[in-house]
């Protein structure tokens, strides 16, 4: 190998360092990046082969190669490392604006609903019942003039079928106007001893007004066995109704009459707003009407196919509607079906 080629060696290896190194500048991304490291610095490169020609040198001319050689070794590794710094830094810095997730930035707020106040009346009621270990029973709306109003000791000409003005479907059906004709259908499916709660919507056709609708909810109750008395009757009620209002509400007990018990009684329970002393909200009474009770009929014990010398009962009738506005101060229960979201908001 002459000098010429020493030359010829050396010159090549400063045109392939100029062409990494331009290579290397170029380079728009880390993968031509890559591409130009395999080229010009990787084993097989040009330059890695211009390595080889060293034994065809005089000893004398290799040392100059081969510092040449490293020289360019390491200026285009310089580059390459710098270049690929700048690059990673660029990639990650549009991968971050790419990706970027912003947690602070509030999220997608879906409405939220509520149980409406009277559903969720009916229910705490409920609880209260079934920890008192009463079952809950539900039937028809759609009933028979016999079962809502005959076995429950209430014949075609009794008066009280004027107080219930009825919705008639037929002669002898008719939307029921009380639960009851279901605490019937319980005693005709079990022997005694029953203790039974039955929610539902009635029908009455009432004029509407603040304190009236024609469709209303109802919770009827009917507890029988040996010996039951209307101690019983006296202490269960007032019980729910110290669970439900709170303990602190005085209760009393009025004489009352309803064709399907005997003796009946009304209870009554202290004004929330006037705590008894006399308020517009419940007529300068100091009482506000919670519903109605009594020891069962003995007809009514027949009916339902028990032997009234054998169990008693007591049985009653809660509306839902009037505990809740008693509980939450509600002064119209029209309120209740307007449906209308400043009133039930309240209620969230
Ligand atoms: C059977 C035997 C007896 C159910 C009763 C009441 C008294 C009562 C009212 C409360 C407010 C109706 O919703 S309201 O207007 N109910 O006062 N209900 S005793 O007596 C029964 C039921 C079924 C077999």
């Amino acid at each position: 190998m002459s000098h010429d080629s020493a030359v010829d060696a050396l010159d090549r290896v400063d045109r392939l360092r100029d062409a990494a190194l331009q290579a290397i500048e170029s380079a728009g991304d880390t993968k031509e990046l890559e591409a130009a490291r395999v080229r010009y610095a990787g084993r097989k490169s040009e330059l890695s082969r211009v390595m080889s020609f060293m034994g065809k040198l005089p000893p004398v001319e290799r040392p100059r190669l081969g510092n040449a050689v490293n020289a360019a070794k390491d200026r285009i590794e310089g580059a390459l490392r710098a270049r690929g710094e700048a690059l990673g830094a660029r990639e990650l810095e549009n991968r971050l604006m790419a990706e970027r997730l912003d947690v602070t930035l509030p999220g997608t707020a879906f409405p939220r609903g509520c149980e409406h106040p009277l559903l969720k009346t009916v229910r705490d009621i409920l609880a209260i019942f079934e920890q008192m270990g009463y079952a809950i029973h539900e039937g028809p709306e759609v009933e028979w003039d016999r079962y809502n109003f005959e076995l429950l000791n209430i014949p075609p000409d009794h008066p009280a079928r004027d107080m219930q003005d009825t919705f008639y479907l037929t002669e002898d059906m008719l939307l029921r106007t009380q639960t009851s004709p279901n605490q019937l259908r319980v005693m005709h499916a079990h022997p005694p001893p029953i203790r039974v709660v039955v929610p539902g919507f009635v029908y009455r056709n009432e004029a509407e007004d603040a304190s009236h609708g024609d469709q209303f909810y109802q919770i009827e109750g009917l507890c029988v066995d040996t010996d039951i008395s209307l101690g019983d009757l006296k202490g269960t009620l007032t019980e729910v109704a110290h669970r439900f209002f709170g303990p602190d509400r005085r209760t009393r007990f009025r004489p009352s009459y309803f064709p399907f018990t005997e003796p009946s009684a009304e209870m009554d329970i202290e004004c929330v707003v006037c705590k008894g002393a006399g308020c517009r909200s419940c007529g300068y009474e100091g009482w506000l009407e919670l519903g109605g009770s009594g020891m069962v009929h003995p007809h009514v014990l027949v009916n339902g196919g028990y032997d009234p010398e054998k169990v008693s009962g007591f049985a009653f009738g809660i509306g839902p509607d009037r505990y809740t506005m008693m509980k939450y101060g509600i002064t119209d229960l029209r309120l209740f079906r307007e449906n209308d979201l400043r009133f039930l908001r309240q209620f969230v």
